[in-house]
């Protein structure tokens, strides 16, 4: 099968190398010099010590029509008004698969009625090294559900043991979880400065952990909130040697995900008249700390 990544970031990199393997995969940057370098090398996955690698087609993104039947978008969710504005571009695109945290990008979605749309969360651990090179330091899964249309170009998509890929019914229910996860882990890490796995062994991190979680369970839809709360710890675990992609943007001056993340919950709370005190608190802080730049 023919697969479009558009975005050379972390997920972007890491499909790129799994999905290489067994697929005809092109990645879309937004640098030429980044498609330049990646169709030259190759991707770079290292894991466990040992790094593969895997040749793939690049491409820059901009003015660049997709030729690909099946299209992952990776880009961080401030780009997907981006990505939607050049619709053109997806004109013989059949079917795309949109991977961002955070949910308020959804509506966005509605300039592509005329095609198959997917959601997806990834709970990998992983971060770029540079700009073919990615690290996956935590084993987790992808996880797709379909939007509107059919998904039927996706559901020929094979994972593997170290890739592997599930899909849902519902993907309001994969969303608000991954952004429980993501709303807890992602500002901590990137305001403590510190890896996933340490919210969970320093005690008083823990403990803010616990209280972020337990003011932004109020607002979200949760189905079981002890499930949720249990699935945020065993992501953190298994992501332990991970850097979040909030600490990441962070140490690199770049723009966060936190509008994405807690501005919207914050939203959710004014819209039901819930003060959320510790979410205001970490999202204000995060705020001061983001830079200006853009993520791949
Ligand atoms: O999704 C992530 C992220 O960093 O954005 C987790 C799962 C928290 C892994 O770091």
């Amino acid at each position: 099968m023919n697969i479009g990544i558009v975005g050379g970031g972390a997920v972007g990199l890491l499909l790129a190398a799994y999905l290489g393997r067994r697929h005809k995969v092109t990645v879309y940057t937004r640098r030429l010099s980044q498609a330049r370098q990646l169709a030259e090398c190759g991707v770079a996955l290292k894991k466990e010590g040992k790094t593969t690698e895997t040749a793939v087609q690049a491409r820059p993104f901009a003015g660049t029509e997709l030729v690909e039947p099946l299209v992952f978008v990776t880009v961080k969710q401030y780009d997907v008004a981006d990505v939607c504005s050049q619709r053109d571009s997806f004109r013989r695109v059949g079917t795309i698969v949109f991977l961002q945290n955070g949910m308020s990008h959804l509506e966005q979605l509605s300039v592509f009625a005329d095609k198959n749309i997917v959601v997806g969360v990834v709970e990998h651990g992983a971060f770029k090294l540079d700009d073919r090179t990615v690290a996956h330091t935590g084993a987790g899964k992808l996880t797709l559900a379909p939007f509107y249309g059919s998904p039927a170009a996706a559901a020929g998509l094979a994972g593997d043991r170290e890739f592997p890929i599930e899909w849902a019914d519902d993907w309001e229910r994969i969303l608000v979880d991954k952004l429980v996860v993501n709303a807890v882990i992602n500002p901590l890490t990137a305001l403590l400065q510190v890896k996933n796995g340490e919210l969970l062994e320093v005690a008083p991190y823990r403990d803010m952990m616990a209280q972020l979680f337990d003011e932004v369970r109020r607002v979200l839809p949760l189905r079981d909130a002890g499930r949720a709360w249990e699935r945020v710890v065993h992501i953190c675990r298994n992501t332990a040697d991970n850097y979040s992609s909030m600490y990441m943007d962070v140490a690199n001056g770049r723009r966060t995900e936190i509008d994405a993340i807690l501005g919207y919950v914050l939203k959710q709370g004014e819209a039901r008249g819930v003060a959320l005190p510790l979410v205001r608190f970490v999202y204000c802080a995060l705020k001061g700390k983001e830079g200006g730049s853009r993520d791949e």
